[in-house]
Formats: structure tokens, sequence, C-alpha cells
């Protein structure tokens, strides 16, 4: 059995949902983390016979994929946790797409040079973003249904980082308080949780003007 590597930057990032849907699933993986700065990168981005080369990447024996949906997608087909029905696909499927615009929405601010001028007006459309998710969820206990898939590993890390640029962010949201706590106390992640290899911090590579450098929030 060959083991599996996924690369990325030391940071969270887009690679978190898949760290997590790996640890949740007790796949021996090796987390490859890649020091921006150095020359680790692009020594190694097109000698790893990618398509379209990139982080996050993923290596399984033949299988060697980038782009993070992809790598996510894949890996909750192998695992069952892509739905168990179709009415549970489409939700899936839904929520994986809604929920990749919200978190680019949120990357886009904290990587733009505009960044002091637009938080405001950022901050100002959470709530409305957040009462569609409130509704979606309801009193599920994941996204697509009674079962965890794939696409709640997405919105976890999503709503994370969200609750650590405004801590408000769930104002009037109860279920989505109550959804992400149950993410965050799957006993099946604790391990990984409570281990040196789960890092809070940074989610964002050094250039970012919120969620790079200093410490963590401590209100997410
Ligand atoms: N759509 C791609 C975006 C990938 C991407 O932008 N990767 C950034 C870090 S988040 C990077 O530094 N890639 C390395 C490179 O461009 O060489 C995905 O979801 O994986």
């Amino acid at each position: 059995m060959i083991k599996p590597i996924l690369g990325y930057w030391n940071i969270r990032g887009l690679a978190e949902p898949i760290r997590s849907l790996l640890h949740y699933k007790k796949v021996d993986f090796e987390d490859k983390r890649y020091v921006s700065g150095t020359d680790e990168w692009s020594n190694d981005k097109f000698n790893l016979e990618f398509d379209f080369p990139n982080l996050p990447y993923y290596m399984e024996g033949d299988v060697k994929i980038t782009q993070s949906t992809t790598i996510i997608r894949y890996l909750g087909h192998k695992h069952g946790l892509d739905g168990k029905d179709d009415k549970q696909r489409l939700r899936v499927s839904l929520a994986e797409q809604q929920i990749v615009d919200l978190r680019t929405r949120l990357v886009n601010l904290c990587y733009s040079k505009n960044y002091e001028s637009m938080k405001g007006n950022f901050i100002k459309k959470i709530p409305d973003q957040m009462k569609l998710w409130e509704k979606f969820v309801g009193n599920r206990k994941f996204l697509a249904g009674n079962n965890i898939a794939y696409v709640d590993f997405i919105a976890y890390e999503t709503f994370y980082w969200f609750r650590l640029f405004h801590k408000d962010t769930f104002y009037g949201c109860p279920n989505l308080q109550i959804y992400q706590d149950r993410m965050k106390n799957l006993p099946e992640l604790q391990d990984y949780l409570n281990s040196p290899r789960y890092k809070k911090w940074p989610i964002f590579t050094a250039v970012a003007k919120f969620g790079s450098s200093g410490e963590s929030p401590e209100h997410a």
C-alpha cells in the first residue's frame, strides 16, 4: 500500500478540509508542507507529473491530482462521503459550489490591496449570506442530511475562517453554531485536533492582509 502524499504550503488554506477528511478516515498520509520563500516548491512543481501543477496536490500511486475541490471530491467518493442517495448528492453538489464561492470572496478580500477600504462593506453583507446557510442546514446534522459528506469539511473550514475574521458571523444563526460545534467535536477528528500536526493558524500565506501574521484570533 503506497502512502498518499498531500502537498501544500504550511498553512491551513485550501488543504485543511482535505487534511481533516483524511484524518477523519484515519488515512495514513504524508502531510507535506512546503516552506514559502524557499525553492522547495519551484523545484518540485514541474517534476511530479501533474497535468496542472499546483498546490494543493494529492498523490496516491498512479493518481496525481491538483485542484482542491477535485481532490476532496475524489476522496469523498473513495471513502463513501459523497451523499447516500440522489437527494443527498444534489445537496452536496449545491453546497460545494456555494461554499467555494463564499470562501473565494473572503480569500479575494484578504489578498486585496484594498483590504482596509473594502472590509467594512464585506462585513455588512455577512448576515445575509449566513441566513441562507442557517436555513439550508436547518436541523440536519450535516449539510446533506444525517450523513457527513466531504463538503462538510470545506464548510467547517470556511465558517472557521469567517469567524476568525468577524466574530459575530453566526449572530442569529443557532443552527450554524450547532453544526459547527458538531463538526469540531466529531470523535474521529479529536486525535488530529489535539495533536501537534494540527495548526490553528495561519490560514493564509504571508502576503494576505488578514489570516497570515501575528497570533490567531481566539474567537473561532
Ligand atoms: N483552484 C485551485 C487554486 C490553487 C492555488 O491558488 N494555489 C495556491 C495556494 S492557495 C498556490 O500557491 N499554488 C502554487 C502555484 O501556483 O505554484 C485549487 O482549488 O486548488
